[in-house]
């Protein structure tokens, strides 16, 4: 369902000369064992990115899923790139989230980089929220504009490729463009992207459905060496 956000992503990141790297054979391709939920993931990177993950959940009906993060070297403070969008058939909701997901919320960090979504934001109605529900802390790794909609119609998927291709150009523009720091060292951003690891693990929704499908062992060992490497191992 998602087919075209991830051909634009991919299509982006090979233009740019990102290297694909190749991932263990239960991490490309992974199946429940009725085979009706496929997980599959792709990873890249680039001189400023060294992690640049994509995941994709296709449960054919009922569920499909299409999440990305992009993390950039240490020596690069920029915000990670998170995105998380969601189909849930049986009820036809679909969710997005898309956020330059800040490593430190000061104001002046937010207004540099974050603050970029607000005018790609303001063309798309339907995209105008930023409430959240409980599962996250809003004011951790969320910027004041992160993208969080919740829609079920047509015009809202055509609309979201849009607000998608816009995000991840702008995103791609900001690393290109300004490679100085401002206001954070190496060891600060490395720091706060491990914290960002650890956070996610500790708060992301997606653990639950890994285990109904996938069992509790792949999901651990799946979760802690993929989608949030840096994450500590134990536990
Ligand atoms: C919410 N993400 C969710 C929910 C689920 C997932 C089930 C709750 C849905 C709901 O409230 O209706 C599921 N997330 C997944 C799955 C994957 C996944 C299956 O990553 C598979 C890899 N989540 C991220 C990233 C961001 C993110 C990178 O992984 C950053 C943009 C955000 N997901 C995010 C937020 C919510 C959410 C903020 C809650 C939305 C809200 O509070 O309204």
């Amino acid at each position: 369902m998602f087919e075209s956000l991830f051909d634009a992503l991919q299509t982006q990141l090979k233009s740019r000369n990102f290297e694909s790297v190749k991932l263990p054979s239960d991490f490309e391709e992974h199946h429940d064992k009725d085979s009706r939920y496929v997980i599959r993931n792709w990873l890249f990177k680039s001189p400023e990115f060294r992690r640049w993950r994509i995941t994709t959940l296709d449960g054919g009906e009922s569920l499909q899923v299409f999440n990305s993060v992009a993390y950039p070297i240490f020596s690069n403070e920029k915000p990670i790139l998170g995105v998380d969008i969601l189909w849930f058939g049986k009820s036809s909701k679909l969710l997005a989230v898309i956020d330059y997901q800040p490593l430190i919320q000061s104001k002046s960090y937010l207004e540099k980089y974050s603050s970029r979504l607000k005018k790609i934001k303001d063309k798309y109605l339907d995209f105008d929220n930023t409430q959240m529900k409980n599962i996250y802390d809003s004011t951790k790794y969320f910027s004041p504009w992160v993208i969080i909609c919740r829609g079920n119609n047509d015009n809202f998927v055509k609309d979201l490729y849009e607000v998608f291709t816009l995000i991840l150009e702008e995103y791609l523009r900001m690393n290109e463009q300004d490679k100085k720091n401002y206001f954070l060292n190496s060891v600060q951003i490395k720091q706060k992207q491990i914290d960002y690891d650890n956070y996610s693990i500790e708060k992301d929704p997606a653990e639950k459905l890994f285990k109904k499908f996938f069992g509790e062992s792949w999901t651990q060992f799946f979760i802690h060496n993929f989608l949030f490497a840096l994450s500590e191992k134990h536990h």
